[in-house]
């Protein structure tokens, strides 16, 4: 049977049609694709320049002089405590670390703008985050060094923190698994209407995943007070963004999915507080998602297993670090405002230093857990074959005590 279509424009015309999106398309009767530069140059916008001097005075955020000084000594601390860990494991004290260089601004600036009862979702370069929150360095320490202090009682390989105190949900290294789970925690805070917003870290490399697709469509049909925040820092492991993906990056990506979108210099603090507390405000007030994709660069190596030397120029990497950094572009703006001078630097450095060695040197002196941990929390009660298994350790244990210092291990 032929079909007959006359009836398409007709229902089309009465706007009864469901053959199409609301839209207010119109039909064409020239063939002609549409071009993936239409939206391409996305600006990137941004509040203060390289030197610290604030562009349009209608978009500096005011903040005072006591917020800016945290937000300088929490980006400063987060560098010393990375030195000090990355260093850690290249002396073999540590299994694996993970350090967060040239993306302190993108941290400090989104958690500031954040109330503290949102829920925030991360990959694992946002320690920055976790740090604004108040996640004290004794806990950081722990966790890397795997000791009887550590909230996720040793199970977890470094840098894989979380907190239920502070509205951290525990990072999982699968890239990407914690953009469908965000979507469905907004979701859920919607339902409950308690005024909170969740945020999603990933960087670029995740945004190629499937599970980035699912939460993006989820949240934007569900209208899920959600902010997706891309940190877009130029690569993933080796893999620049050039052969990550075509088209104008992530935030081209948001309006596909109905979603707000913006991109804004992650390396200037400031633009990335500003973005993030509009973004937090409209997503509670209206409940929908925003889209944020912060340009940044991963000064760093992509972990301790990685060399990035392999695959970019020291030059490139000596530029970000010299020209385009966000801790000396805060720097800047505090020093024309006679908040901060060569002594302030000293002393705090001196200091800062000083309080993440006291912390490090007291992981290392701490206990490891207790190994009967490994076979608890799953089940409330033991299950036959993990009972086995437990069983089997201990014998191996006694066996090759040598091997084993228990003394090192908590009761
Ligand atoms: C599903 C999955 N595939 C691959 C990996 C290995 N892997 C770990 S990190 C990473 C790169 C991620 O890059 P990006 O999302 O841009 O974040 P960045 O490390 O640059 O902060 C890859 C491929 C993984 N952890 N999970």
């Amino acid at each position: 049977m032929k079909k007959d279509e006359s009836w398409i424009e007709t229902c089309c015309e009465e706007s009864l049609c469901l053959l199409r999106p609301p839209s207010s398309a119109e039909f064409v009767d020239n063939l002609e694709f549409i071009q993936p530069n239409v939206i391409s140059g996305i600006p990137i916008y941004r509040v203060m320049d390289r030197q610290g001097n604030i562009i349009n005075p209608s978009q500096d955020p005011q903040l005072s002089k006591e917020t800016v000084l945290n937000f300088y000594q929490k980006m400063t601390m987060l560098n010393t405590m990375d030195r000090i860990l990355y260093e850690s494991q290249r002396q073999g004290r540590i299994s694996f670390y993970m350090t967060n260089y040239g993306e302190e601004g993108t941290h400090v600036g989104s958690a500031a703008a954040l109330d503290p009862t949102d829920l925030v979702f991360g990959q694992y370069r946002e320690a920055g985050v976790l740090m604004y929150r108040g996640f004290p360095l004794d806990l950081f320490m722990a966790q890397c060094y795997a000791n009887a202090d550590d909230l996720g009682k040793g199970r977890q390989m470094p840098v894989h923190y979380g907190s239920r105190d502070l509205n951290f949900v525990t990072i999982s290294s699968p890239l990407a698994t914690q953009i469908p789970q965000a979507a469905g925690a907004a979701y859920a805070v919607k339902r409950e209407n308690a005024n909170r917003a969740v945020i999603c870290y990933f960087g670029e490399g995740a945004a190629s995943e499937g599970d980035a697709h699912a939460g993006f469509n989820f949240s934007a049909t569900l209208e899920c007070p959600l902010i997706f925040f891309c940190r877009n820092n130029g690569y993933a492991i080796s893999t620049p963004t050039n052969e990550q993906y075509r088209g104008d990056g992530i935030a081209a990506r948001g309006p596909g999915y109905g979603m707000l979108s913006i991109r804004v210099d992650g390396n200037d603090v400031f633009a990335v507080y500003n973005a993030t507390k509009e973004a937090r405000r409209r997503a509670v007030a209206e409940n929908q998602p925003f889209l944020i994709e912060a340009m940044t660069y991963r000064i760093g190596h992509h972990s301790t297993s990685d060399d990035s030397s392999a695959y970019r120029s020291v030059d490139e990497v000596n530029y970000w670090d010299k020209q385009d950094h966000p801790i000396s572009r805060l720097r800047h703006y505090m020093t024309a405002r006679g908040w901060w001078s060569e002594d302030d630097e000293r002393t705090w450095r001196k200091q800062s230093r000083k309080t993440v060695m006291e912390a490090f040197e007291k992981a290392e002196r701490r206990l490891k857990p207790n190994p009967e941990l490994m076979f608890t929390d799953v089940y409330e009660e033991m299950t036959p074959n993990l009972n086995k298994q437990r069983e089997a350790l201990w014998r191996h244990v006694q066996q090759y005590k040598e091997h084993y210092p228990l003394d090192l291990y908590d009761k």
